[in-house]
C-alpha cells in the first residue's frame, strides 16, 4: 500500500467526542515511551511528521486520530505505565482507553507495542492478557529494533511469547519495527491492506 494521504483529524479528550465513522480504524497503544508516535509518523507520515514525539514520556495524553488515504484511520493513544504521571491521571487513562478498546465499534485491530530491546515487563503482559480476555483482535509490534542486535531482539521476543503461553493458547503474530531506519513499515501496511479489504 502507498501512502498518498494522512492527514491528522482531532485530538480527544473524552471516548465520546470520537466521531462515528464506518472506516476501518487501527489502535497504537503500549506503554508510555515505547515509540507508538514514532512509528505511526515512520508509517504514515511524509516528510513532515503528523504524530508529536516528544523527549519526555507520558506526553501523548489524548486519543489521536488520523485519516489515512482518505479510507482508513489511525489512533495514537495515551501510553500506559508511566510512574511519573499521578495515580489518578493514571487511572483516567487507564479508564479512557479501555473504554475506547472495548466500545469502538470500528476499530479493526489494535496494535500492541512492546519495547524489543528489553525483557519482558509484567505492565505489557497483564496488558496483551487483558487484551486476550477481552477478545480484542490485536497484534504485537516490537519497536526500535535499532537499538540492539537482531539475535537479542528476537531473544526477547521468544521470552515474551514464552511468558504469554501461560494465558493464551493462540499467540497473535508481530512485526519487529524500528522507526529509526524504518524496518517492518512494509509488514504493517501490508497487515493494514488486507485487513481493509
Ligand atoms: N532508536 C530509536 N528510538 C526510538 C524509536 N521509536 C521511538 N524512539 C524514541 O523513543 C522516545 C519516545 O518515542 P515516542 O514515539 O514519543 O513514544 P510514545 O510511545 O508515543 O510515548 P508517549 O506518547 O509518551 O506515550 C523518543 O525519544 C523517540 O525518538 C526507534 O525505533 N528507535
Ligand atoms: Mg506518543
Amino acid at each position: 500500500m502507498q501512502i498518498h494521504q494522512s492527514e491528522f483529524i482531532k485530538s480527544h479528550i473524552s471516548f465520546d467526542s470520537l466521531t462515528e465513522t464506518d472506516r476501518p480504524e487501527f489502535a497504537f497503544v503500549g506503554r508510555s515511551n515505547v515509540g507508538k508516535s514514532s512509528l505511526i509518523n515512520m508509517i504514515v507520515g511524509g516528510k513532515k511528521n503528523i504524530a508529536l514525539v516528544s523527549s519526555k514520556p507520558g506526553r501523548t495524553q489524548m486519543i489521536n486520530e488520523f485519516l489515512i488515504n482518505k479510507k482508513w484511520n489511525l489512533v495514537d493513544l495515551p501510553g500506559y505505565g508511566y510512574a511519573k504521571t499521578s495515580k489518578s491521571q493514571q487511572n483516567k487513562f487507564q479508564e479512557f482507553v479501555s473504554e475506547y478498546l472495548l466500545n469502538r465499534e470500528n476499530l479493526t485491530c489494535v496494535f500492541a507495542l512492546i519495547d524489543s530491546k528489553i525483557s519482558p515487563q509484567q505492565i505489557d503482559l497483564e496488558f496483551t492478557k487483558w487484551l486476550m480476555d477481552a477478545e480484542i483482535p490485536f497484534i504485537l509490534i516490537f519497536t526500535k529494533a535499532d537499538k540492539s542486535k537482531p539475535n537479542a531482539s528476537l531473544r526477547n521476543i521468544e521470552k515474551f511469547y514464552e511468558e504469554m503461553a501461560q494465558f493464551c493458547e493462540g499467540p497473535p503474530r508481530y512485526f519487529l519495527t524500528s522507526s529509526s531506519n524504518r524496518q517492518g513499515r512494509k509488514d504493517v501496511l501490508d497487515f493494514i491492506d488486507l485487513a481493509i479489504q
